[in-house]
């Protein structure tokens, strides 16, 4: 992904766009036409594509959860994926991730935590009501989307296993089998895809445990059956199929900091000010508007969200903490 440009978006054939699509993106053409947004959000959200298992979330009382933003069509949301477990090409996760077991499936607490253990993916769908949140999703790449996400605050399941005073840090790690993920034959990463968040980062509100989206379970080219979304940074820091959360002392290290420590920082807060090495960040293009009309947006301080976590990063550089 981030080694190369991203190269465009590639369409679905005709026969895999839905009737509904075919509607939004002539509803689309007909906004940009007359100026004005297409739909409002919660009008669009309302019908689930009905291919996988409904989820349905209670609208977010979370400040800053629901963005007006017209949600991005459920066939592009599916089927532009960053997942390289399944391979580097956007269409390799939604080709392959049809091997990804789901069930049985848990994830495993480790470190400064009171109470350590293995949480089982079908008492996390138990652990607080599920929500619906409306996020701006925004690829270090340049692209963005916006998804109707199902879950509930990573708040809840961290005060739930009760970190020590040590605990200052929490690390994602998600699942890498080869046998279900074709992608790990290729060394463009070291696996497992590892990822993490300041414990205040991981406890913000904002910061979900996500299982569905649509109203429906997530599909397995999204990160099933459980993921991270932080919808203030770049995309790569959504670690998707989580199978262990670590809470640390010390700051870890991230697969992609790892891998080009001078591009990809451990923060990697959305920011238009403080380009990539190789690109700007100050514009994006929205995934499922680049018709005829499209054009590039202007991208928002922490993807806009800087009302909500501005004051997180109170004091810090950002340019040296990218
Ligand atoms: N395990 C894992 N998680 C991952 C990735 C990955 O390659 N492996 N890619 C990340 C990147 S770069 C992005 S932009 C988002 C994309 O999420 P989406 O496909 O649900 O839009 O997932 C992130 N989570
Ligand atoms: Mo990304």
């Amino acid at each position: 992904m981030h080694l190369l440009r991203d190269r465009g978006y590639v369409h679905p054939v005709p026969s895999e766009i839905t009737p509904r699509a075919a509607y939004l993106r002539r509803r689309q053409l007909l906004g940009a036409l007359a100026g004005t947004f297409a739909l409002p959000a919660a009008q669009a959200q309302a019908a689930r594509p009905g291919k996988l298992a409904p989820l349905p979330g209670a609208r977010s009382g979370v400040a800053g959860a629901v963005v007006m933003d017209k949600p991005t069509p459920y066939t592009d949301a599916s089927t532009y994926n960053n997942f390289y477990e399944f391979g580097t090409d956007k269409a390799d996760p939604a080709r392959h991730a049809h091997t990804l077991k789901v069930r049985p499936w848990a994830v495993a607490i480790e470190g400064e935590v009171k109470k350590p253990g293995t949480l089982d993916i079908d008492a996390l769908l138990k652990l607080a009501p599920m929500e619906e949140r409306i996020y701006r999703l925004r690829c270090v790449e340049g692209w963005s989307m916006v998804i109707p996400w199902v879950g509930c605050s990573l708040a809840e399941l961290i005060k739930r296993v009760e970190p020590t005073g040590n605990a200052k840090y929490v690390q994602f790690v998600t699942l890498a089998d080869p046998k279900q993920m074709p992608g790990l034959r290729s060394s463009v990463l070291d696996w497992p895809y590892v990822e993490g968040l300041r414990m205040d980062e991981a406890m913000h509100p904002l910061t979900l445990l996500t299982f569905g989206m649509y109203g429906e379970v997530l599909p397995n080219q999204n990160g099933a059956p459980v993921r991270v979304v932080v919808p203030w940074k770049y995309g790569f820091k959504s670690g998707k199929s989580l199978v262990k959360i670590r809470f640390l002392e010390k700051q870890p290290k991230t697969s992609w900091e790892l891998a080009a420590p001078n591009e990809y920082g451990f923060y990697s807060n959305v920011n238009p000010k403080v380009d990539h090495p190789r690109w700007s960040q100050a514009t994006e293009r929205r995934i499922g508007e680049d018709g005829l009309f499209a054009k590039r947006r202007a991208t928002l301080m922490f993807n806009g969200y800087e009302p909500q976590v501005g004051q997180l990063y109170a004091g810090m550089d950002l340019r040296k903490h990218f």
